[in-house]
């Protein structure tokens, strides 16, 4: 049984402006939340989103609330002993949509669950088929030189050497002409996507996906509107250069829908997303099947609801366009113990029971936000 439930907001600077077509992020805010039961196992889960309500439906603010006036006084009713599916189907039947905010329990039960087997999170989400994943860098302080300047750093580093573009905030060719400048200045070796976060009409698109795919761009990410999956599949009928669903993606529904209408040829999976780690699988067990290639995705969470992501996209089969599992490191302060171990341009999964980290509980007192 479950003895309390805590959510809590820690508001962390970022280690420079993250500029995206739908805001500018200074900041990033982490919902923590720390599942203790009658025995004392402790289980943590995250949920973040990007400036409050600019990229999606949920805020941290609503994730806190929601979560305790309505998740935690669920979870802490249950009397009879349930094991974790009973608990989630209980709570999917009792709570509709609320998609972050139920990835963020849900990793803390499964993290508890893991810890209760004595295994990596992983194998309790079916298994891992890999023990370090490819992560990706987001270029995306809105300057050309800045961000050739930041890649090279990054490449010399070890830290990345696959990077992805921000764009959709400025007009098109402005837009288009920094990609191509930066692609020129890595060279043919270094992979380089773009994410333009929906901001261009069909026309647009057709004209940005020609150009950057005739100066070799790897993927086009989330060109166009949420709603406009016809947009999407005619775009992915219509070029080679791989375009990737991202905003459209909301979980294992949407995942059968856009697969159905071959609205993409890569899915971006993400944890939150789809509204937790074995629905995140689902989604890629429905791209398996569809033959739609596979990236394992972020809402630029901390620590915790990064490393979530990696134990289940490590039981992905295929990752053909890797990860931006880079979360934490835009972060400048750390609540791990021991921080995520990045290196040779992959993040390590850890082997230790459950999510695998040890959070300093003193640290996030300090980071917490008091009123
Ligand atoms: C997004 O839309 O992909 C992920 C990486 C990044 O830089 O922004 C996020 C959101
Ligand atoms: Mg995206």
């Amino acid at each position: 049984m479950y003895k309390s439930v805590e959510t809590i907001l820690v508001d962390i600077p970022t280690i420079r402006p993250h500029k995206l077509s739908v805001t500018t992020m200074q900041t990033q805010t982490l919902v923590l939340v720390k599942v203790t039961t009658g025995n004392g196992v402790v289980g943590w889960g995250e949920a973040t989103t990007i400036g409050g309500l600019n990229y999606g439906e949920e805020s941290p603010e609503s994730v806190k609330a929601n979560i305790e006036t309505y998740f935690a006084p669920l979870l802490l009713s249950i009397k009879q002993p349930l094991n974790f599916a009973q608990t989630f189907k209980l709570i999917r039947k009792s709570i509709n949509g609320n998609r972050f905010a139920k990835c963020a329990i849900q990793t803390a039960l499964l993290d508890i669950q893991a810890k209760l087997l004595n295994l990596p999170l992983s194998e309790v989400l079916g298994g891992r088929l890999r023990d370090r994943l490819p992560v990706l860098w987001t270029l995306a302080s809105g300057d050309t030189d800045k961000d050739i300047a930041e890649a090279k750093k990054m490449i010399e580093l070890k830290r990345h050497n696959i990077f992805k573009l921000k764009i959709g905030s400025n007009p098109l060719q402005h837009d288009v002409d920094h990609v191509i400048a930066i692609k020129k200045a890595l060279g043919a070796d270094i992979s380089i996507r773009v994410d333009v976060n929906r901001a261009w009409s069909e026309l647009e698109c057709i004209s940005g996906i020609q150009q950057l795919q005739d100066g070799g761009i790897d993927l086009i990410e989330q060109p166009c509107a949420i709603e406009q999956t016809e947009v999407l599949t005619r775009l992915t009928q219509r070029f080679d250069v791989a375009i990737m669903a991202d905003e459209a993606l909301t979980g294992p529904d949407s995942a059968y829908r856009l697969a159905h209408q071959h609205a993409a040829d890569v899915f971006a999976v993400k944890v939150e997303q789809s509204g937790g780690l074995i629905e995140a699988c689902e989604v890629a067990k429905i791209a398996k099947l569809a033959g739609i290639d596979l990236y394992g995705g972020t809402m630029l969470e901390g620590p915790i609801g990064t490393i979530a992501s990696a134990h289940a996209f490590s039981t992905f089969e295929s990752l053909a366009f890797g990860t931006e599992l880079f979360g934490p490191l835009l972060l400048t302060e750390e609540i791990l113990k021991t921080p995520l171990q990045y290196e040779n341009f992959e993040l390590v999964v850890p082997q230790a029971a459950g999510l695998g980290i040890e959070i300093d509980e003193d640290k996030i007192e300090q980071l917490r936000r008091k009123a």
